[in-house]
């Protein structure tokens, strides 16, 4: 990685981001045309594809030799390789998109050697920026104000009991990813007196990219998701690392999950006690297991 210049990278993926909201905020006026993917969970929109085709092409005129990866173009079983690899999310939270509820972003990824390198995530509706190269920080931006290093609050995790938790529903409605996510969400919130962990609360927003991004600032704990794909996750993760969270397995034992693995745990910048929760959260789990991994 020593001959990539990676703050150019980031800057460029920056200015494209930007051109991408201004797609996505035009479109958000008018009624969006969207079909289903995998279930009515699952939604596409024609703006999906157009930020998506913008994107690819002003990464593939830029840096022609890199790899592209995006959720609108991805074909089944494609593998990430060690090559510098863009990884793409033209619009993460595109449910959220489709209602105009503003929980949403584009994710502008750069992976090499299958790890974060360059991770931009923007949301055009609160203007809100959050950037980081490997090695160089992670940083955030509202409304064009001040650049803020990540992560805005640091203090310890006292205990999974204290946590705010990120989750989503993902598109399973039934079978044993359902089963798993009724386990894991109703044992968190359930009380201590009748087995549970009391936490004190679970946010779904609707975009994995926002809520890792909001647990590198240190405005929540936590996000756990089994079965989003390498696209959510990959440019946050690198946000996320920069600002001394960590990513572990959304399955107990694995604290260095490849970046497809579309199980994940996100934990904040902490002064004391990340290994600490790690460990309660994957006790929640029981014998269950999703069926998603790496393809
Ligand atoms: C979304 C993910 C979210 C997941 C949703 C959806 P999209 O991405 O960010 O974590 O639970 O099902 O996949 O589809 O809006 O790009």
């Amino acid at each position: 990685m020593a001959n990539l210049d990676l703050p150019t990278v980031r800057m460029f993926l920056i200015e494209v981001a930007k051109e991408a909201g201004l797609i996505i905020t035009r479109a958000g006026q008018s009624q969006v045309a969207s079909t289903n993917k995998k279930n009515g969970t699952d939604i596409v929109t024609e703006t999906d594809q157009e930020v998506e085709a913008h994107i690819a092409w002003r990464l593939k005129d830029r840096y022609p030799t890199f790899g592209f990866l995006g959720e609108e173009s991805y074909k089944s079983g494609t593998k990430v390789l060690d090559k510098p690899t863009f990884i793409v999310d033209p619009i993460d939270g595109t449910s959220n998109f489709v209602h105009h509820f503003p929980a949403v972003c584009v994710s502008l990824g750069l992976v090499v050697s299958k790890r974060p390198a360059v991770g931009v995530v923007y949301n055009p509706f609160d203007d809100e920026l959050w950037a980081a190269v490997q090695g160089g920080g992670a940083y955030m931006q509202k409304g064009g104000g001040q650049v803020q290093k990540l992560p805005l609050y640091m203090t310890p995790l006292e205990s999974l009991q204290s946590a705010c938790i990120g989750i989503e529903w993902g598109s399973d409605r039934d079978g044993p990813n359902f089963e798993l996510n009724l386990k894991v969400f109703t044992t968190l919130v359930r009380s201590t007196r009748t087995g549970g962990r009391f936490v004190n609360s679970l946010r779904g927003t609707g975009s994995a990219a926002i809520a890792i991004c909001r647990t590198a600032a240190g405005q929540q704990d936590m996000f756990w998701e089994c079965g989003c794909w390498v696209w959510d996750v990959a440019a946050a993760w690198c946000i996320l690392s920069e600002a001394g969270g960590i990513m572990v397995d959304g399955h107990p034992g694995n604290w260095e999950p490849p970046i497809d693995n579309r199980r994940y745990l996100a934990v904040r910048p902490a002064t004391t006690g990340q290994k600490e929760v790690v460990e309660e959260f994957w006790s929640t789990m029981g014998d269950q297991r999703s069926l998603y991994g790496p393809p």
